[in-house]
């Protein structure tokens, strides 16, 4: 058997959490043969429920399930954590302006950036859920001075996933017979859903839809997937959101399929025109435990226009939170660079070989 890996969880006992533990206890991220000790981070309130939720995974006997710990900090909580899913925020209260909202998380990401940094393990891989998803991801990684901010992600699979479904449901496929799904952006309504590579048994997409039924109904319906969700069932979206977590993690730990593209927020290194310095959402593949922007995917002028008003509402956003972001971490974050090794070992920031090496190097984000 495997050496456990340390999975870092906040916001463990909401309702996310209820479906995403049970899922990684029983080997759905990680695999089914990786040993996993679960570190439950939740607000000092809370304390009680997640006691509970700790009882029930006990309860299911998981074998592979090694240790649980209960945390009301994140300093204990990130302790030697190998992966963190950050899915705690504080949530949108009534009367709240989303700027309220930016600050109040902006303070909750800070500290949690500055934890992960202090006393996670120092290949962490971070996931942020909690919303403003991007922009707490951005806040996060300009805390961590010591990690690279390729080590940091948000969650867009769900965006992914929802695209993926509604298109199949509509053509009478099966999610297993589409492909080439991109997600642009900000999780917020202004992403941009992308059809233009997809396919759907193996034939392009677009050949296949009613152009007015993808502008008009398709793109819109993945944007406000989640406000029609919590309209029909009266929460949001819980469980589709842990599987979308798990998917995400499980791609870029363990790979994504050959020829298989997902869509993964990231620091943007400037690829598509993209402003560098926010956390933007591009198509990718994993490999090696590493993501990479795909390139070179053609742009028309109706996804151009879609791209430019998500990314700055990103910009904007950052805007908002400027404070947060301590300036020892802004060239690291303007310079996401990477060296590749003879194309089979890959180095992080800072660990590759010497600049006059004979190795090859390459800027894209991995
Ligand atoms: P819940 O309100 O059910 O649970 C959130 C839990 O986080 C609560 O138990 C709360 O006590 C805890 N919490 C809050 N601040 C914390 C902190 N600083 N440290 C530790 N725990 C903390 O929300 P849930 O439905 O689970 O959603 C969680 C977050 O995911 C929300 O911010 C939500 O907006 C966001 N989502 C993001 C999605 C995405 O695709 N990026 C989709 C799903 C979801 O809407």
């Amino acid at each position: 058997m495997r050496r456990p890996v340390r999975i870092a969880v906040t916001g463990a006992a909401g309702a996310i959490s209820y479906s995403l533990l049970f899922k990684i206890a029983a080997g759905e991220m990680m695999g089914k043969d990786q040993p996993v000790i679960l570190q439950l981070v939740e607000l000092p309130h809370a304390m009680d429920s997640l006691r509970g939720v700790a009882m029930e995974l006990m309860d299911c006997a998981y074998p592979l399930l090694h240790t649980i710990t209960l945390h009301d900090n994140v300093e204990d909580g990130f302790s030697n954590a190998h992966y963190a899913l950050l899915v705690g925020a504080k949530p949108r209260g009534p009367g709240m302006e989303r700027r309220d909202l930016l600050e109040e998380n902006a303070q909750i990401f800070a500290r949690q950036g500055k934890a992960l940094n202090d006393f996670a393990n120092r290949d962490v891989k971070v996931l942020v859920t909690g919303n403003p998803a991007n922009t707490n991801a951005l806040i996060a990684s300009r805390n961590a001075p010591d990690l690279s901010p390729s080590q940091f992600t948000c969650l867009t699979r769900l965006d992914h996933n929802r695209a993926k479904g509604i298109l199949a449901n509509h053509c009478g496929a099966t999610t297993r017979d589409i492909g080439g799904i991109m997600i642009w952006g900000n999780h917020s309504p202004t992403q941009y859903p992308d059809l233009h590579q997809a396919t759907i048994l193996g034939k392009p997409a677009m050949a296949q839809i009613d152009t007015t039924w993808y502008r008009d109904e398709f793109i819109p319906k993945v944007q406000k997937r989640g406000g029609e969700i919590i309209e029909a069932r009266g929460l949001s979206s819980a469980a589709s959101a842990a599987q979308a977590i798990v998917d995400q993690m499980r791609d870029w730990v363990l790979g994504t399929e050959p020829g298989e593209i997902i869509s993964m927020g990231l620091l943007s290194d400037g690829s598509y025109g993209i402003a560098k310095g926010i956390f933007y959402s591009f198509p990718v593949i994993c490999n090696y435990g590493r993501y990479q922007i795909v390139q070179n995917v053609e742009i028309n002028e109706f996804s151009r226009q879609r791209l430019t008003a998500t990314e700055q509402e990103l910009l904007d956003e950052k805007a908002a939170v400027e404070e947060m972001l301590p300036k020892e971490t802004e060239a690291s974050h303007q310079s996401l660079s990477i060296c590749l090794r003879s194309g089979v070992t890959l180095y992080a920031d800072n660990t590759g070989p010497d600049a006059d090496s004979k190795f090859m190097t390459t800027n894209r984000v991995l």
